[in-house]
């Protein structure tokens, strides 16, 4: 059932992908490679390129190469180089184009893009870059990046991508240039696992020890965390467990909801909504940003956040934990331990509620994001560019970059769901690797920002899979709706780059140095940061945003923002 299911929808795909260049008439008379088609007329299909089937992508007997440039890295220890991932080796053959991979480190990825664009040495593609929307404006203002709305290349050659931009507004507007350019496919977050950006995860055997239930409250969480540093409930006698293990912005995505404030998700930064007066928010000036720094600061000093709160490493927090040092800590998922020790957490039962009776949750990502998957100029085949990355859109193609082929890579499981089948996991998974250390085997997972989507069962990120994804479906309800981050014209931008990027830095030295105790946080302190900050232009920013968000919701977002609530299971 479940495969016809997902045969379906590819199908559904293809026939919209064949209507749309059915009636642009005789393929063979489309444009040449790279046309750029000013004209407003769509681009047709060139002729070598197969429109019958969605695989293979160009007919027998064509031979072209497609430039990648790709972010990867040492993340996970044994990690290959792209050419030995199983999914590279298979869709080549699969859709009959060659891939040229050049891998880059994040660190150097900013530096070794600018020196492309500088030597005019451009790939034909810029995969997995998170390629922010300023950076993306400016680079397609300079015509290196492909407007993919253009001859409606993106509508016509990314049928899936497509669809689902009917279905989720938002994941166009992440992207969307003020003026209507697209330049990226970004990665579409349609399940709740990856919607929520940060669950809260407890030691159930701590938490019997100490004699607490999950909290519900922000008292109950500070009772349970001071219990657990307290009363011995890793039962050695000694002093030796800690509060919370957490990273800073990951402490924020789960508590600040508590204070009222985050309302619209984690998208925007300090940028929210005021309810009463239907205006964007800078809530890093408002009374519950005072109390929710007041609330971390009375954690810190107690010992209740870890003392290395602002070193946080997930190599550490997989430590902490397994060494049972560590029973409550918040993160994406639990790639870090081993399956038996994910057994020992259990998360949230929804939101908790802070001391003003406010029951939010900020950790929510939007269905919409940007910078995934960028054509350049240089590209001679941007048709075949992007058909090359829609499929991955699709249940069936999401499947097989997440998990490669069944029989060779996975098995299906009675339940619906898939897994990595025995020579995969025997080989990664049973030695010290972590689960995601096992999947960059498989596919080019690692480090996110892949052009694909997030839809369960057919992602095989630990976001959307046992502990975390029932974590995540526990706080569906009282989530956000959950902004995209915005995008802004060349002006706005100079505002932005001009003032908030400075706001935001001084908003969070000022943050941390409370936290810690270096500096004190009082009503005349708190009135030097609040005054500071409009002196800085917070109210221009503002301005910016507002537009924004105005302009967003015209284009498209007529009903609003989706809440996350479709995706409950
Ligand atoms: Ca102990």
């Amino acid at each position: 059932m479940m495969k016809a299911k997902k045969i379906l929808a590819c199908m559904l795909a293809l026939i919209l992908l064949l209507s749309i260049t059915a009636c642009g008439g005789d393929p063979s008379q489309g444009n040449g490679p790279g046309n750029q088609n000013n004209n407003g007329e769509p681009v047709k299909a060139p002729d070598y390129m197969n429109m019958d089937s969605q695989m293979p992508i160009v007919k027998e007997g064509t031979d072209i190469t497609l430039k990648i440039m790709v972010v990867n890295g040492p993340m996970y220890a044994n990690m290959n180089s792209l050419r030995d991932v199983y999914f590279t080796q298979a869709y080549e053959k699969m859709t009959g184009v060659k891939i040229e991979w050049i891998e880059v480190s994040s660190d150097a990825f900013a530096d070794q893009l600018a020196l492309k664009l500088t030597t005019n040495d451009l790939p034909d593609i810029i995969l997995k870059g998170g390629i922010s929307n300023s950076v993306q404006l400016k680079y397609g203002d300079q015509d290196y990046f492909l407007d993919l709305m253009q001859g409606d290349r993106l509508k016509t050659f990314a049928p899936n991508y497509w669809a689902l931009c009917q279905e989720y507004p938002e994941v166009l507007s992440a992207s969307m240039m003020p003026e209507g350019q697209v330049y990226s496919m970004g990665m579409i977050r349609n399940s709740t696992g990856s919607t929520i950006a940060s669950k809260l995860f407890f030691n159930k055997e701590w938490l019997s020890a100490v004699g607490k239930d999950v909290p519900t409250t922000a008292d109950e969480f500070y009772n349970v965390l001071k219990a657990f540093k307290e009363e011995d409930p890793n039962g050695n006698g000694r002093p030796d467990e800690m509060g919370l293990y957490i990273k800073p912005d990951h402490l924020q995505f789960v508590t600040f909801g508590m204070f009222g404030i985050g309302n619209r998700g984690r998208n925007n930064g300090f940028i929210d909504y005021d309810e009463e007066t239907g205006k964007v928010r800078y809530f890093a000036t408002t009374d519950g940003f005072r109390d929710w720094v007041e609330w971390a600061t009375k954690l810190y000093k107690e010992g209740l956040l870890h003392k290395e709160y602002f070193d946080f490493t997930e190599s550490n927090l997989g430590n902490y934990v397994n060494n049972n040092v560590c029973g409550a800590f918040a993160y994406t998922n639990l790639c870090m331990l081993g399956q038996e020790t994910q057994q020992k957490f259990t998360y949230l039962d929804g939101a908790m509620t802070g001391p003003q009776g406010d029951k939010d949750y900020y950790g929510v990502n939007s269905i919409g994001t940007t910078g995934s998957f960028v054509i350049t100029t240089a590209c001679q085949y941007p048709e075949v560019a992007l058909r090359w990355a829609d499929y991955f859109f699709c249940d069936e193609g999401s499947l097989f970059f997440y998990y490669g082929d069944e029989g060779v890579t996975y098995d299906a499981l009675e339940d619906g769901t898939y897994q990595f089948n025995d020579t995969v996991l025997a080989d990664f998974y049973a030695g010290t690797n972590s689960y995601d250390g096992c999947a960059v085997y498989v596919s080019l997972y690692g480090y996110g920002n892949t052009p694909t989507m997030t839809k369960v069962p057919f992602n095989s990120a630990d976001d959307n899979k046992g502990i975390a994804l029932e974590a995540a479906n526990a706080l569906i309800e009282d989530c956000a709706i959950a902004w995209p981050a915005f995008t802004f014209t060349k002006k706005e931008q100079r505002i932005i780059e001009d003032s908030k990027n400075d706001i935001d830095k001084y908003v969070a030295s000022m943050r941390d140095a409370w936290i810690m105790g270096t500096n004190e946080l009082n009503d005349e302190t708190w009135a030097q940061f609040v005054n500071t900050i409009k002196r800085m232009g917070i109210d221009d920013v503002l301005e910016v945003y507002e537009a924004a968000l105005d302009r967003a919701y015209a284009s498209g977002l007529k009903d609003g923002f989706h809440t996350m609530d479709e995706f409950k299971p």
